[in-house]
């Protein structure tokens, strides 16, 4: 694990998807590789650009290298063949380009059946709106990464109610700068620290 964190830190995309396999070969749980390896090695990038060892060259190799051990662990997370149980529109925020924290939202609940409508990143409040009327979602979910773009997902829900679509969608929101106080603010359904939060939110609304 501490060879796998580093190779991400250091942005090795090839060794470090070499590495996952080699780890669920000799039975790691993907569980276990995100949780002990590739998400605190995002940590440690995060804690060295603040403290100004990396740039954002640094970062943007370390998240590519992160993607390619998320690609090797992808379809041991998702059962294939299973009936989807609901809906579930997703997007990073208007301003935002953090998409991994999203993008592990999207495997948990594509792994507990969901259908995924995935906007992508920098998502005006508009295209959730206009993404609402089109698939008739069971569940919003908006990811943020930046204590400025966290802004927007108040944007979003007030172009969710103005559009009259409140009360037919639950509004999920997560990202490393959001805390529970800021959902209860901005009247969203849900906070989750975690996927595995969402994921758990959205299959309780889906199966209300
Ligand atoms: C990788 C990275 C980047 C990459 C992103 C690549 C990509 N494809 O995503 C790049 C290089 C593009 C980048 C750019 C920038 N970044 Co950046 N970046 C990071 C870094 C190191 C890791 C983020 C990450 O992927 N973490 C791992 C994932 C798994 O965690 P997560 O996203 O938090 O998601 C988890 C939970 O939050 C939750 N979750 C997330 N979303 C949702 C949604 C729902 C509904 C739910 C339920 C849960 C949930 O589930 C996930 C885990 O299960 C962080 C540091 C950090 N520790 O977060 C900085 C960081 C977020 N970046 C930062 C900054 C400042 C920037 C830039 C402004 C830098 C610049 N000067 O240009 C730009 C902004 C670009 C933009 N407009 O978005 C700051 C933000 C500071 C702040 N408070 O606002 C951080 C915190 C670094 C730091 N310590 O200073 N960055």
């Amino acid at each position: 694990m501490e060879l796998l964190k580093e190779l991400v830190k250091t942005g090795k995309a090839k060794e470090t998807a070499e590495r996952v396999t080699d780890l669920l070969e000799k039975g790691e749980s993907p569980e276990a590789i995100m949780q002990n390896a590739l998400i605190p090695a995002m940590d440690i990038v995060g804690d060295l650009f603040q403290q100004g060892e990396y740039y954002v060259p640094e970062m943007l190799v370390a998240a590519r290298a992160m993607q390619h051990g998320l690609e090797i662990i992808k379809p041991k997370l998702i059962d294939s063949g299973i009936e989807p149980i609901g809906k579930v529109v997703v997007g990073t925020v208007k301003g935002d380009l953090h998409d991994i924290g999203k993008n592990l939202v999207v495997m948990a609940l594509e792994g507990a059946g969901f259908e995924i409508i995935d906007l992508g990143t920098d998502v005006a409040p508009e295209q959730f709106v206009e993404a609402i009327k089109k698939y008739n979602p069971d569940v919003v979910a908006l990811s943020a990464l930046l204590t400025t773009t966290m802004l927007a997902m108040k944007d979003t829900l007030e172009a969710i109610k103005e559009a009259g679509l409140r009360d037919k969608v639950k509004v999920m929101i997560g990202g490393a700068p959001i805390q529970q106080a800021f959902a209860d603010e901005i009247g969203a359904d849900f906070y989750g620290p975690d996927s595995t939060a969402g994921r758990n939110f959205a299959r309780e609304t889906a199966t209300a």
